[in-house]
This record gives structure tokens, C-alpha cells and sequence, in this order.
């Protein structure tokens, strides 16, 4: 089941279900359920699969915008394709993939090995990445820090959990980082992580039940300026070294979790600095089954 949230100007935002090219609202009034953040808490609250309870409330008529008109560009004036959920709070895993190990243990020459260590370490690399204020949805705006000349894409697997650790489903996430002042060193990894639009999410939210094995998930990117394409890459999820139960484990290792936090399992796409993204660059991240997550890029201040 894929389902997203739609901006209406009417109505603000609204969770739906994507069936056949159209979109279905799934909303409970009397409970204030509107957002697909409330229809996972109201889940959690009746304790029912996020896929059982949408079956519950979905509308008979879908909405009268085509899926081709709602996927596009936001526009305030118009209803469109919203971030799949505002999550409190996102995670992120680093060197799960041996690519991210090598690739961060060349660039940093000060601290040759760290990255090595914590590939085959028992404790996974697990960082804050923010809020939903930090997220943006498909077709809007990804950060490049003003501070920055060598911002890089990770398209990684983003699972949505529950607070009990259980996983609700996936979608397709860009850790936006700020390469350059993560190698300058390592200690300025959360301002390398964590600014205005370092963490694109989309662009629907696939439920667990559709997708049995996410290891089988293949991810690609494109990065392209005007007509060009700058880079190209791929990866199936079935290279990551850790298993997402375990990742979950550490994410609530004396930490209390809330529901609805989404945790982004890491990137096993390196990009090559000739592509360091530049304000316009549209990146393209596709999984499949999931879709294909598309930001421009824009510097902020
Ligand atoms: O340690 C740096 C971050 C690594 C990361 O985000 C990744 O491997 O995806
Ligand atoms: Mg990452």
C-alpha cells in the first residue's frame, strides 16, 4: 500500500492512499485524524497495523486532482504532493555500506581508520538528523549550506517506525551532507548533517506488509545540471552489512523513541566531488517499488 499527504490550500495537509493513479483521502474527523502523523499515532493508540487502519478510513472517491498534477512542483495556490509524514524526529545510520567505509577513510586523512572501525564494529554509527522542519517532500527544495563548497547527495532507505521499534514502512531519503566540513573533521559531523533542507523524504511511504524483503530494494541516482548528467550510481539494499532489526536495537538503546520517527539506514552511493551539487542541480533518487524521490537544489543562508 503506498500512501502520501496532499497539501490542499483548502484544507492544509491530508493523508492519503495512492491507488491506480489516484488518490484516496484517509481521514477521521472525529478523532482529529488529518495528517498521516496522526494516523499512525491513532494506529498505535488502537493498536492496528498502519495498513488495517487506513483499509478503515479510506474515502470511496478520490480526490479530483490526477496523481500527474499533484506530483509536481509545490504551489500554494494549488493542491500538491506533500513530504509523506512530519516525523518528530529522524535518525541516521553511517558506514553500513563498505563503499561510505572506504571512501570517508581516504578522504580524512587526520583520522585514518575511523571509519573502518566502526564498518566492522558491533555499534553501529548513529546520528541525530533532525526534525520535520529539517525534512523536505519530492519536487521541493534540497540545502546546500552557505558554508559549504562541496555538498553531496546519500540516497539511502529510510524505514518509519513506531515507538515499540516496530517497522510501518519505507521510503526513498537523501542524507544531504556537507562533505567538505565532515572531512574537514569528523567532529563537525552534525553541522555537516543538520541544516535546512539536508533530508529529503518521499515520495510516497510503501506499508511494511507490500514490501517482505527491503534487502532486495535496488536504490539509484542521478544528479543532472540543465541537460547534462553530472553522476550516475546505484546499489541494492542487500549490500548493507548491518540488518535493520539491529540498526533499530541501538536507535533505542536508553533512548525513548517516538512514534512515527524515521530512521535513514545509510548510503552505499558515493558520488564524486566533480558532481558537487550547485544551486539547480536536480537530484533524482528511484526505488522502484518505493518511486522516484526529485529536489533541486538551493543554497541557504
Ligand atoms: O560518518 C559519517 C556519516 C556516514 C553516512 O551518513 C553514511 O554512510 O550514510
Ligand atoms: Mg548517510
Amino acid at each position: 500500500m503506498k500512501l502520501v499527504q496532499i497539501y490542499d490550500p483548502k484544507r492544509g495537509i491530508q493523508a492519503g492512499k495512492l491507488e491506480d493513479g489516484h488518490v484516496f483521502p484517509v481521514i477521521y474527523e472525529q478523532k482529529g485524524v488529518r495528517s498521516l502523523l496522526d494516523l499512525v499515532q491513532y494506529a498505535a493508540a488502537v493498536k492496528m497495523d498502519l495498513h488495517e487502519v487506513v483499509e478503515e478510513l479510506v474515502a470511496k472517491e478520490p480526490i479530483a486532482t490526477s496523481w500527474e498534477s499533484l506530483n509536481t512542483a509545490p504551489d500554494s495556490n494549488r493542491p500538491y504532493l506533500a513530504i509523506p509524514i512530519h516525523p518528530p524526529e529522524v535518525w541516521a545510520c553511517g558506514v553500513t555500506y563498505k563503499k561510505s567505509a572506504e571512501f570517508r577513510d581516504e578522504d580524512t586523512q587526520t583520522s585514518k581508520g575511523i571509519y573502518d572501525y566502526v564498518y566492522f564494529a558491533r555499534r553501529p554509527e548513529l546520528f541525530f538528523k533532525g526534525r520535520a522542519g529539517h525534512c523536505t517532500g519530492s519536487n521541493d527544495f534540497i540545502g546546500l549550506r552557505c558554508d559549504s563548497k562541496f555538498t553531496a547527495v546519500e540516497p539511502e532507505l529510510a524505514v518509519l517506525i513506531d515507538s515499540q521499534k516496530k517497522v510501518l514502512g519505507y521510503m526513498a531519503a537523501n542524507d544531504v551532507s556537507a562533505w567538505d566540513i565532515e572531512r574537514e573533521n569528523p567532529l563537525y559531523l552534525p553541522q555537516s548533517k543538520i541544516y535546512r533542507g539536508c533530508c529529503a523524504l518521499g515520495p510516497v511511504l510503501v506499508t511494511a506488509d507490500a514490501l517482505p524483503d527491503p534487502y532486495r530494494l535496488k536504490v539509484s541516482c542521478t544528479i543532472r545540471r540543465g541537460a547534462s548528467i553530472l553522476f550516475q550510481g546505484e546499489t541494492t539494499v542487500g549490500m548493507m552489512k548491518r540488518r535493520i532489526e539491529e540498526l533499530i536495537d541501538f536507535l533505542f538503546l536508553a533512548n525513548t523513541v517516538p512514534d512515527a520517527t524515521v530512521l535513514l539506514t545509510g548510503t552505499g552511493i558515493i558520488q564524486t566531488e566533480e558532481a558537487a551539487l550547485q544551486e539547480n542541480d536536480v537530484v533524482e533518487i528511484t526505488i522502484p517499488e518505493i518511486g522516484t524521490l526529485r529536489n533541486m537544489a538551493r543554497r541557504v543562508g
